[in-house]
């Protein structure tokens, strides 16, 4: 399975393909497009989502609600294109024309934290516009709509669930120890203004995201990706790059403004005591005749799935475009300087759980693929059936 995206935040639309997926899977542009307005809310967003109407549309790959086999494409319109028509064109446009715009500035004040001047410094560019609009975020709108097709794909297949809920906000945290919320609980954490699952986790990262708006500032916080129904068997401990775990992670980490990922207890157990670390094994009713005490390896061992629930957990940085702005230097005067500021996201950590989920759907399915293989849903079913009849009856 291959994803691919093109597409800048400010361009005409955004356009993603997705090759490799089997035919018979059963999506609509409706799916599509609940997944997008999953992505749009969240308390902290920006402005910007409030208008974003994100139509996606399919424009191959998919016939009367069936994926065909071949490559995927979906498109997403940006609302505001006709803003922007001129600075974006992909054609030359007179020089003297967008002078008169005044939305063409250079921008010349790159934002700690963000792409700007690796980016300009890395291309060559004497300004951030270009750096800034492929790095921009907008384009996880493009993976989320690959991803209702994975998900759609790891549902019919093996009735897997993917779920994320936000573990903490700046310094609100969801209390310790509460429980994980089900593949059922989905519909509730989207209810919570920040995607929590707990309600006094909700209320704490409300208050925080609220004084951070005042104070001009934006905050990041700590995402979990939970994944229910995996059979165990997907991914490899055989080399590095079929590690499961690893693809994950990689993943992860592209999604934009993602810095660091913990799978299960990861740097908890880093503390623990080998006796405390892992999960003992009993025999039981599970779909394969065992099952475990506990769940801190997160549904990995080994890079291999285990048959216990997948689980990720992200951490995002706070948004570059902070509004009380930053210290920077003017790279036209070399000049200190405050950075660039537009409008942007106080806080993105909710709607980023949405992309999360979709990535990671996109790695299961390919690894999904990669252990029963199939050209259709069916033959990718009958592989799969006889794969755990074959477990079971071990
Ligand atoms: C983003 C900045 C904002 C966000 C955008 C990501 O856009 P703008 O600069 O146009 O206000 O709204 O996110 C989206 C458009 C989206 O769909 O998620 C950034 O700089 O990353």
């Amino acid at each position: 399975l291959r994803w691919i995206t093109a597409g800048e935040s400010h361009g005409p639309a955004l356009v993603a393909v997705l090759e490799g997926m089997v035919a018979g899977v059963e999506v609509t542009t409706s799916d599509v497009a609940a997944q997008l307005a999953r992505r749009r809310l969240g308390f902290g967003r920006s402005p910007r989502m409030g208008f974003e109407t994100d139509q996606a549309e399919f424009l191959g790959g998919v016939r009367h609600g069936l994926t065909q086999g071949g490559p995927i494409a979906v498109r997403i319109d940006n609302a505001e294109w006709p803003k922007w028509e001129k600075v974006m064109s992909a054609d030359p446009v007179d020089p003297a024309e967008l002078a008169e715009l005044g939305r063409n500035e250079p921008l010349t004040r790159p934002r700690p934290g963000h792409a700007d001047l690796p980016g300009m410094q890395k291309y060559g560019f004497a300004e951030a516009r270009p750096v800034l609009e492929r790095a921009s975020a907008r384009e996880t709108a493009a993976r989320t709509a690959l991803g209702t097709v994975a998900r759609a794909f790891l549902r019919q297949l093996l009735g897997v669930e993917v779920i994320s809920h936000v573990v903490s906000i700046g310094r609100a945290e969801t209390p310790e120890g509460g429980p994980l919320p089900g593949s059922g609980d989905l519909a509730a954490i989207d209810e919570s203004p920040v995607r929590a699952f707990d309600p006094a986790g909700t209320e704490a990262m409300v208050a925080e995201v609220e004084e951070v708006k005042k104070a001009g500032d934006t905050v990041g916080g700590v995402i979990e990706v939970i994944v229910y129904g995996l059979p165990p068997g997907l991914g490899s401990h055989v080399h590095w790059d079929r590690r499961l775990d690893a693809r994950l992670a990689a993943a992860l980490m592209g999604v934009q403004a993602m810095k660091g990922v913990e799978i299960g207890d990861g740097f908890t157990t880093a503390h623990r005591w080998g006796s405390q670390a892992h999960d003992e094994i009993d025999r039981g009713s599970g779909p394969v005749g065992v099952t475990r005490r506990s769940n801190r390896a997160g549904g990995l061992e080994g890079g291999i799935t285990n048959g216990e629930p997948l689980r990720a957990r992200v951490a995002m940085k706070p948004i570059s475009t902070v509004p009380r702005a930053l210290s920077t230097v003017d790279v036209a005067t070399g000049e200190p300087a405050v950075a660039i500021h537009q409008r942007s996201d106080v806080c993105a950590v909710p709607r980023a759980g949405v992309v999360l989920e979709s990535v990671v759907a996109l790695v299961l399915a390919e690894a999904a693929l990669e252990k029963f293989g199939g050209d259709s849903l069916a033959e990718t079913r009958r592989n799969a059936d006889s794969y755990l009849k074959a477990l079971e009856e071990r």
